[in-house]
């Protein structure tokens, strides 16, 4: 696998954006700084989702920026995306690994330390726990408390990512966990500009010592 930065992972939500402004807020916010993008679709067909996925890989790669496909790893294999991100109820770890092959990204969701170990045990790279808030973003979910989000922190080897609700004005409940980095949606795809946001949050968890 090749090396990733984790620090301030976007993930995306076209939902009710055009093409055109959700292209340009993907573009935005890679010009803020962030380390790692995922294309999160869940309305969209097969061909849809690859189309788009296509448009966002060309945006990442010239800023390089490794792409994470959510859920659909077909998806990531037909665009060449640097990795996929499995929940729960998505392809398990181990099956996402054998079809992407060691060299791509594995990232799962995990909440509790049990489902963590799994994970790393199956060869993901990356963990996503969550949500620390509540979110307005369409998930399943429930809340993963911080002394549960420190325990995996413990319990794993690879990079654990915070996420649900965060924003540069609630991340210092993360301040003295030994996270990797944190994941968010609304900040940043909803920010009225998305790269002052990413660059504000970059610049609040590093105040904060949190990257
Ligand atoms: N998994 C747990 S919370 C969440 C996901 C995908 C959504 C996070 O979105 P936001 O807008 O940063 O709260
Ligand atoms: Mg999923």
């Amino acid at each position: 696998m090749k090396p990733f930065d984790p620090s301030l992972y976007f993930i995306t939500d076209s939902t009710n954006l055009t093409e055109e402004v959700f292209l340009r807020r993907v573009e935005q916010a890679l010009e803020g700084g962030v380390t790692l993008l995922q294309l999160r679709e869940k309305e969209r067909s097969t061909r849809e989702y690859m189309e788009l996925a296509e448009k966002v890989h060309q945006l990442t790669q010239r800023y390089q920026v490794p792409l994470i496909i959510d859920d659909r790893v077909d998806v990531a294999l037909a665009v060449d995306a640097e990795g996929v991100h499995v929940g729960t109820s998505d392809l398990p770890v181990a099956v996402a690994r054998k079809l992407m092959g060691p060299h791509k990204i594995i990232g799962a969701t995990a909440k509790t330390v049990p489902w963590a170990k799994e994970a790393w045990e199956q060869g993901a790279d990356y963990l996503g726990v969550g949500a620390i808030y509540p979110t307005t973003t369409k998930v399943r979910t429930v809340l993963t408390s911080t002394d549960t989000l420190r325990e995996i922190c413990a319990a794993v080897p690879i990079p654990v990512n915070a996420i649900g609700g965060l924003n540069k004005d609630n991340i210092h409940v993360l301040a003295g966990i030994p996270i990797a980095g944190i994941c968010v949606v609304s900040a940043i795809m909803k920010a009225d500009d998305p790269t002052l946001a990413a660059q504000e949050l970059k610049e609040r968890a590093r105040e904060l010592k949190i990257l």
